[in-house]
């Protein structure tokens, strides 16, 4: 990288071009490295209170980038004719043109995608994923293949060797070579990433890493016959499962459901009296605010407002506040959110018992908010009249759930 050219006045116009791309270069390495750290779990558990930061440098550094492009575009047209006669470097710049639009285009939907309805954000989730998997990979054999090492190292011919420019000439082979191997060894490195990301897209493809139904619980809970099969049809898309702690193992033994606070009788509750509180069966669709959604889910469960009326609630309370058996977990509602009708603690999903990694064996679920609000291995309900914030908005998540 040439770093006089950032500070060099009247470049002519191959320096300029060379000054664009080192910018570009440059922005795109920073939106690579927050667009992981985003994407990691492993984040998500251990800075939980950076996220949002991160997630905002990550959309100014995406607004940056819009510069390059911007300063680009005017010399476009003199910049392909100097490309006539090499058609590899004009196919790279529309591969890479294309590529930067459409991460671009489909990261500025999701920087505002409260102001669409969530299947525009599904979909444009899906383009800037898919443009990552793709993008990347070639980004990175591009950045080698072009690298003043990976050049010499090419060029080097083995000595003794004549280096006449024909046919056969070992030098061209040597090339084609090393490319062949690098791209191979991208593609490579990159399948199990792209596999991962494709296959919820694709049924078909069976369950690879095998979906663990951790959740031994016994009794199993008879399904209602609207849950199986369910009257949803099954849900369409897949849920991306999510975790700040390590997914808690519950079991028959160290599980137990309460309900107390502010509650004419407080309760609790092992799994096999849990199991005798009246279930109902609805389909409702699942939006996560980082874009993704899964509909028509059917759930079997306790509706909310049921629940709460059987234990009568006090009239000094004001919030319904949820605690996960991870132990760190939490969210509320208000008295009025939690009486909407659709609000429901769910023990089945599609008529199986939710598994551990979706918030088994009873997770919550706000259909009309977005899924933060959904608090997984739910164990705990507390009425309250204090506010309590909940862990996601407490690091930056917006008190305002509702799904528009
Ligand atoms: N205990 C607990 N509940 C949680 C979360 C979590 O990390 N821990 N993540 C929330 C968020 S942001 C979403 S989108 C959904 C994800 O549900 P899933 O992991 O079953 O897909 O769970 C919500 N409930
Ligand atoms: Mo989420």
């Amino acid at each position: 990288m040439n770093w006089k050219l950032f500070f060099k006045r009247n470049l002519n116009f191959g320096k300029r071009l060379v000054r664009i791309h080192h910018s570009n270069a440059i922005l795109f390495l920073l939106l690579t490295i927050t667009g992981f750290i985003l994407f990691s779990s492993t984040f998500r558990s251990t800075f939980p209170s950076i996220r949002v930061d991160v997630k905002n440098i990550h959309i100014w550094i995406g607004f940056l980038s819009l510069l390059p492009i911007l300063f680009y575009l005017p010399k476009i047209t003199k910049h392909l004719k100097r490309l006539r006669k090499r058609m590899n470097h004009r196919t790279n710049l529309y591969a890479v043109l294309t590529i930067l639009g459409l991460l671009i285009i489909s990261g500025l939907f999701l920087t505002f995608h409260r102001t669409f309805p969530p299947f525009i954000s599904s979909f444009m989730l899906f383009i800037h994923d898919l443009s990552t998997w793709v993008g990347i990979p070639y980004i990175v054999y591009h950045s080698i293949t072009r690298s003043k090492w990976f050049k010499r190292f090419e060029n080097n011919p083995p000595l003794n060797v004549p280096t006449s420019i024909e046919d056969h000439n070992p030098m061209l082979k040597r090339r084609t070579f090393m490319r062949k191997c690098t791209g191979g060894l991208l593609v490579v490195i990159s399948l199990p990433f792209i596999g991962s990301w494709l296959k919820p897209y694709f049924p078909a493809l069976g369950n690879l890493q095998g979906e663990v139904k951790a959740n031994q619980f016994k009794p199993l809970p008879t399904p209602k016959p609207k849950s199986k099969p369910p009257i949803g049809g099954g849900r369409n898309g897949q849920f991306r499962y999510y975790t700040v702690t390590e997914m808690p193992t519950l079991t028959n033994e160290n599980w137990s459901f309460i309900m107390d606070g502010l509650v004419e009788k407080s309760q609790t509750y092992r799994w096999k009296d849990f199991l005798k509180v009246g279930r109902d069966v609805q389909v409702s669709n699942f939006h996560c605010v980082t874009g993704w959604s899964v509909y028509d889910v059917t759930w079997e469960g306790i509706p909310l407002k049921r629940f709460l009326q059987e234990v009568g609630v006090k009239p000094e309370a004001k919030y319904v506040k949820f605690y996960s058996a991870d132990g760190v977990y939490t969210d509320t509602l208000t008295i009025d959110q939690a009486m909407l009708d659709d609000v429901m603690v769910a023990t089945l999903i599609d008529g199986e018992l939710i598994s551990k990694k979706n918030g088994g064996p009873v997770r919550l679920i706000v259909p009309k908010m977005y899924a933060y609000k959904s608090v997984k291995w739910l164990n705990r309900i507390e009425l309250i009249d204090n506010e309590h914030v909940g862990f996601w908005e407490q690091r930056g998540y917006s008190k305002d759930a509702w799904v528009k």
